[in-house]
Parts: C-alpha cells; sequence; structure tokens
C-alpha cells in the first residue's frame, strides 16, 4: 500500500537500544558471579574474551551516560542469572543484586526505561550440569528466578522481556551453545521440543507471577520473528512458507498469546513421534499467562521452498537461515535481497510486512528488541565512520513507521546494540554498536568508548522523533 501521507511516531515512542548480559558485561566471575554456559563456552572457541566483553560491568555509568546523550528513552539489558544466584538456585548474591540495583537506578536517574531481559542464553552452568531446560524442575528454577528479580526490582522495572529469542535456542540450540542433550537422547527432536515445553510453561507461569506480583508491570514474550516467503507462487511452496512460518514463528506467539500450541507445529511433531509430555496442570498454565505486549528481535526475513522429502537439513544453518526439513519445508536464498559483509540478508519491506502479519494476528502492541547490521568497524582517529548501518537503520526505521501508517501498534525500538558487544558466535570482530568499544578480538587494547558516526546520527532521529532519518548529523 502506497500512503499518501504518514503517520507521526507516537509522543511516547520508545527509542533505545539493546544489549545482553553475557555479550556486554564482562566481571564473568567476579563478585560472587557463577559461570554460566555462555562463561563456559567460550566464544569463540579458546578465548577469554567473555571474561571482559565491553566491560559494562565496570563502566556502565558512562555507557548510561552516552545512551542518555542520544536521548535514549528506554535501554534494554539483560539480567545474568547466575550473577544474582550462581547456582542457579539457592542463594542469591547480594553483590549481584546491587549490581543490576545500580544499573537501574543508574537509567532512572537519567529518565531512561529500563527494558529488562530475564533470560538471555546464559543459563547458569550448575543447572546446565542439572540438565538445563531438559530438566522438567526447569520451570520452577526459573519461576524462582523471577521472583528473585520481582521482588528486588519490580518497584523500580515496569517492562519485562521473558525468554530472549526462544525460537532459536530450540531451533538452532548448538549454534548458540545452549542446547543440553541429555545422555541416551535418541530423539533429538522429541528432546528439543520437550525443552522448548518446559520454557513455555516457565515463561507463562512467570508472566502470571509478574501480573500477581506487579499488578502495574508490563511483561511480554521476545522471540526472534521474521516472515518467511515462499520462493514462488507455486502452492506447494505456499504450503512450505506456511510450515515453517508456524514452525519458526506462530509456535511460540500463539503459545504464548493464546496458550495454545499451533496445529500445524503440532501435527509436524505427531509426525516425528515428538510432542511434548505436559506434565499435570501445564495446560492450565498454558492458558493462563498472558502478555501485555509483544517484543520482537527482527534481523531479516527467510524463504522457503516445496521439500520433496529426500534432501538433508543445512546443519550449518545460523540464526537467521532456513536450515530446511524433509518433506515440510526447504531453505532457499532470496534472489532479491542483498547481503550483510556476514551473509545475512538484508530486507527492510520484510520488517514491514513481519509487522503487519504479526499485528494482524496478534492485536497487541509491539516494541522491536533487537534489529541491526554487524560490520567489522574501524576507529580512525578517533572516528568511526559507519554510513552503512546508518542507511541500514534508516530503511528499517522507515518501514516501522509505514508499518504505524498501516495501522499496526508499535511501542518502541530498541536495535541491536547499544554499545559493541560480543557476537554470539562470531567474537568482537562483528560488531553493532552505536558506541565504538576500543578492543580487538584478542587484544583488550583501553576498552575507551567512541562515539560512531550512527551515534550522532541516531541522537538526531531520536530528537526528530523519527521524522528525520536523512543521513547528515552534526558532531558535537
Ligand atoms: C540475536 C541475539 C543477540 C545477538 C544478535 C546478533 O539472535 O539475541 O544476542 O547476538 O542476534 O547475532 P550475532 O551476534 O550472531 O551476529
Amino acid at each position: 500500500m502506497i500512503h499518501k501521507t504518514l503517520k507521526p511516531f507516537p509522543e511516547d515512542f520508545l527509542w533505545g537500544a539493546s544489549t545482553s548480559a553475557y555479550q556486554v558485561e564482562g566481571a564473568n566471575l567476579e563478585d560472587g558471579k557463577g559461570p554460566s554456559c555462555q562463561d563456559v563456552k567460550k566464544v569463540p572457541e579458546g578465548t577469554s574474551e567473555l571474561d571482559v566483553c565491553a566491560d559494562q560491568y565496570h563502566r556502565y555509568k558512562e555507557d548510561i551516560a552516552l545512551m542518555a546523550e542520544m536521548g535514549f528513552k528506554v535501554y534494554r539489558f539483560s539480567i545474568s542469572w547466575s550473577r544474582i544466584i550462581p547456582e542457579g538456585t539457592g542463594a542469591v548474591n547480594p553483590k549481584g543484586i546491587e549490581y543490576y540495583n545500580n544499573v537501574i537506578n543508574e537509567c532512572l536517574a537519567h529518565n531512561i526505561i529500563p527494558l529488562v531481559t530475564m533470560f538471555h542464553f546464559d543459563m547458569p552452568a550448575a543447572l546446565d550440569k542439572r540438565g538445563s531446560w531438559s530438566n522438567p524442575e526447569s520451570v520452577d528454577w526459573f519461576l524462582n528466578f523471577a521472583k528473585v528479580m520481582f521482588e528486588n526490582y519490580g518497584d523500580r522495572v515496569k517492562y519485562w522481556l521473558t525468554i530472549n529469542e526462544q525460537n532459536m535456542l530450540t531451533l538452532v540450540g548448538p549454534v548458540i551453545g545452549t542446547l543440553t542433550l541429555p545422555e541416551g537422547t535418541t530423539n533429538v527432536l522429541k528432546e528439543t521440543y520437550q525443552q522448548n515445553h518446559h520454557m513455555l510453561v516457565a515463561q507463562a507461569k512467570a508472566m502470571a507471577l509478574c501480573h500477581q506480583m506487579l499488578p502495574d508491570a508490563k511483561i511480554g514474550p521476545a522471540p526472534n520473528i521474521s516472515l518467511v516467503y515462499p520462493a514462488s507462487c507455486k502452492p506447494e511452496d505456499i504450503i512450505a512458507a506456511q510450515n515453517y512460518n508456524a514452525i519458526r514463528n506462530w509456535l511460540y506467539l500463539d503459545m504464548a498469546v493464546f496458550g495454545k500450541y499451533n496445529n500445524i507445529v503440532w501435527s509436524y511433531l505427531e509426525e516425528h513421534d515428538a510432542v511434548p509430555t505436559f506434565a499435570p496442570g501445564d495446560a492450565e498454565a498454558l492458558a493462563n499467562g498472558h502478555p501485555d505486549f509483544i517484543g520482537f528481535n527482527y534481523y531479516n526475513t527467510a524463504t522457503c521452498q516445496a521439500s520433496d522429502g529426500t534432501e538433508k537439513a543445512d546443519p550449518g544453518a545460523d540464526q537467521q537461515t532456513a536450515r530446511g526439513d524433509a518433506g515440510f519445508y526447504r531453505g532457499y536464498r532470496n534472489p532479491n535481497l542483498t547481503v550483510t559483509e556476514f551473509g545475512w540478508e538484508i530486507d527492510p519491506i520484510g520488517f514491514r510486512a513481519t509487522m503487519r502479519e504479526m499485528y494482524s494476528r496478534y492485536r497487541l502492541p509491539m516494541i522491536v528488541t533487537e534489529n541491526g547490521l554487524g560490520a567489522y568497524d574501524t576507529l580512525e582517529d578517533g572516528r568511526v565512520h559507519d554510513p552503512y548501518r546508518i542507511d541500514y537503520l534508516a530503511k528499517h526505521i522507515e518501514q516501522i513507521r509505514l508499518a504505524i501508517t498501516d495501522g499496526v501498534e508499535m511501542m518502541g525500538y530498541c536495535p541491536w546494540s547499544a554499545i559493541d558487544l560480543i557476537s554470539t558466535h562470531e567474537g568482537m570482530k562483528k560488531r553493532y554498536g552505536f558506541i565504538y568499544v576500543d578492543r580487538e578480538e584478542f587484544d583488550l587494547k583501553t576498552l575507551d568508548r567512541y562515539r560512531k558516526d550512527s551515534f550522532y546520527w541516531y541522537k538526531k532521529v531520536i530528537a526528530s522523533n523519527g521524522e528525520d532519518l536523512s543521513p547528515d548529523f552534526k558532531v558535537e
């Protein structure tokens, strides 16, 4: 639809950006923090870069001041479970509680709303040893962690996100380093979807607990949602795209919003003898968890074609690529899209299509919790010129405005990432931030912060409430 006039961004639109604890904080075993599955894994293999990351643990004041300088209304960060409960269950670490109190208070002192992700890929190592999400007790572990967070921070944190990218944990857990398979697992799909079921129940119970303990707070899921296109208008390709849309996207939101399994996914699991087992009370718990809004990460779309049932899944697929599943769907490289230096497709219009589709299915307000461009940035004479990032972000923000004009209720935009941090599996060389961190993969250098060109540009965008997306900016 081509609109003659565009609706403005709402006045209280939440402009900001995101990070996650294990990628930005460092101090991975400091002040009583227990290790998480990420610290144990080390990214990339053999380095100790997660010990330091962007060192936000020691520099949060400086970082939040820089975010305030950009005009942030919101900062999305995650709480490290093993920093506040080192063993995952049991004793609470006062130093960990204090750290997030400081971060939250610092945000509020700058009029920045804290948007807290409760779980972002970093299961405490102690719980990993007890089977992680494969253990049915994981639901109670998570609920206890939620209670500790609500008790300690609920007086000031009004926006919560449950589990970051649960769909990616389920679809590409080995890439992220989070899938724990108990010894003797024979049906990997069944085991994976059982773990997924535990996460869904944990999420539903956490949403209900939040409403009970913090009646003024709002809570929602944070999956990675991107529309799946059919490779052609062949009816078989449409069915394949519907299949992957269900398995990649709608399973997670149907469950969060309606408390029910998506029927296409359920029948797929039946086919593979992989339906999850419900514990007593699970069905009620799933029906009783209601999100107030939907948070979602968007990087790009996926494209699928029909599968003839013979091809193999692509084991090298990353978070954004359709791996294929014989007889169900087959991944396809969209020839209409360019890709980033790291091979991720770029699709701003697909962003609008995704927002439209999500809103017409669920009719809840939505906030973008991640979107952004990973690139090799370079620091030259104290400056980082990143016109490619400005271009990427401008094109995506433009599509949010179009979606708003289409009638989609958008609450805010938190691109990835506020500051350079360690990538999920590509180390420090792949940068996303508005703020450059002076370190290399294996050389910690000064860890000083530098404003990138995109920093000044985003500041202007926020000041104009999204009206001025032109590539020019003022260096102050
Ligand atoms: C999302 C994760 C983030 C982040 C981002 C970029 O899937 O939620 O934690 O890392 O992707 O991915 P990558 O770091 O692999 O480029």
